[in-house]
């Protein structure tokens, strides 16, 4: 049995991170769901008791126990001998950091928890109202906005360059959703490079792994 447990949901696209990272780093782990919360749920007590503030992924390992999917892959990273996940130059390594702050609070904000979460949870009479649709309209062009300035990001493969980093397993999770949402393949499809950057990220053991297997008929008629 791994002595490194990662605690959280499997549609969650940070818990995927984690666990990416993980099977990129190639460490063995536990992954468990086991009293968490689901979506729009309270927090459990076993998810309050690793993190007051109630949200998930959490890393235990041993007796030292990490919540923040950046602080948790980056831990990995430096933890665990295997594959790095970084850059080693200081510059580059403060560039992968902008990026990973920019997915983490920028990024994930506006795709996950401003976009997608409000257009799946959103009952039929929500998603016919003139205020919320305006507000969805409005986030697909920052949206737009943002996977405009990442296709730049992406042109020599990955966002960091020829290797799979950590941002990258921060970004892709995010798109997938992106991806299943009504809109969300043509704003991939005006981003090319990031568009075959997902492509590939798809076809990756880690990410085959880690597939939240989304009831895809839902989020497209969301
Ligand atoms: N800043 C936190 C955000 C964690 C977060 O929002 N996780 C979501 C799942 S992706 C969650 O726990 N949602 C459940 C809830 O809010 O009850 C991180 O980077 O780990």
């Amino acid at each position: 049995m791994s002595d490194v447990i990662i605690v959280g949901m499997p549609r969650s696209n940070l818990t995927r991170t984690v666990r990416i990272a993980c099977l990129e780093k190639e460490i063995p782990f536990e992954f468990t769901s086991r009293n968490v919360q689901t979506p729009g749920q309270n927090a459990t007590p076993t998810v309050l008791r690793h993190n007051p503030f109630g949200k998930v992924p959490v890393l235990i390992h041993g007796s030292f126990v990490l919540y923040e999917t950046a602080a948790i892959c980056r831990y990995i990273d430096d933890h665990f001998p295997g594959p790095l996940l970084r850059p080693v130059p200081a510059q580059k390594i403060a560039r992968m950091n902008q990026w990973i702050s920019l997915a983490m609070t920028r990024l994930d904000q506006n795709i996950i928890r401003n976009f997608v979460i409000p257009m799946v949870f959103a009952d039929h009479q929500r998603r016919h109202d003139p205020a919320f649709a305006a507000e969805m309209t409005r986030l697909a062009d920052v949206i737009r906005h943002d996977l405009s300035v990442l296709d730049k990001a992406y042109a020599d493969g990955w966002i960091m360059g020829e290797r799979f980093t950590l941002p990258d397993m921060m970004i892709m999770p995010i798109l997938h959703y992106l991806n299943a949402m009504p809109g969300g393949t043509g704003m991939l499809e005006d981003a090319p490079m990031v568009l075959d950057a997902y492509h590939r990220f798809k076809a990756r053991s880690s990410a085959v792994q880690t597939d939240p297997l989304l009831p895809e008929q839902i989020l497209k008629s969301a």
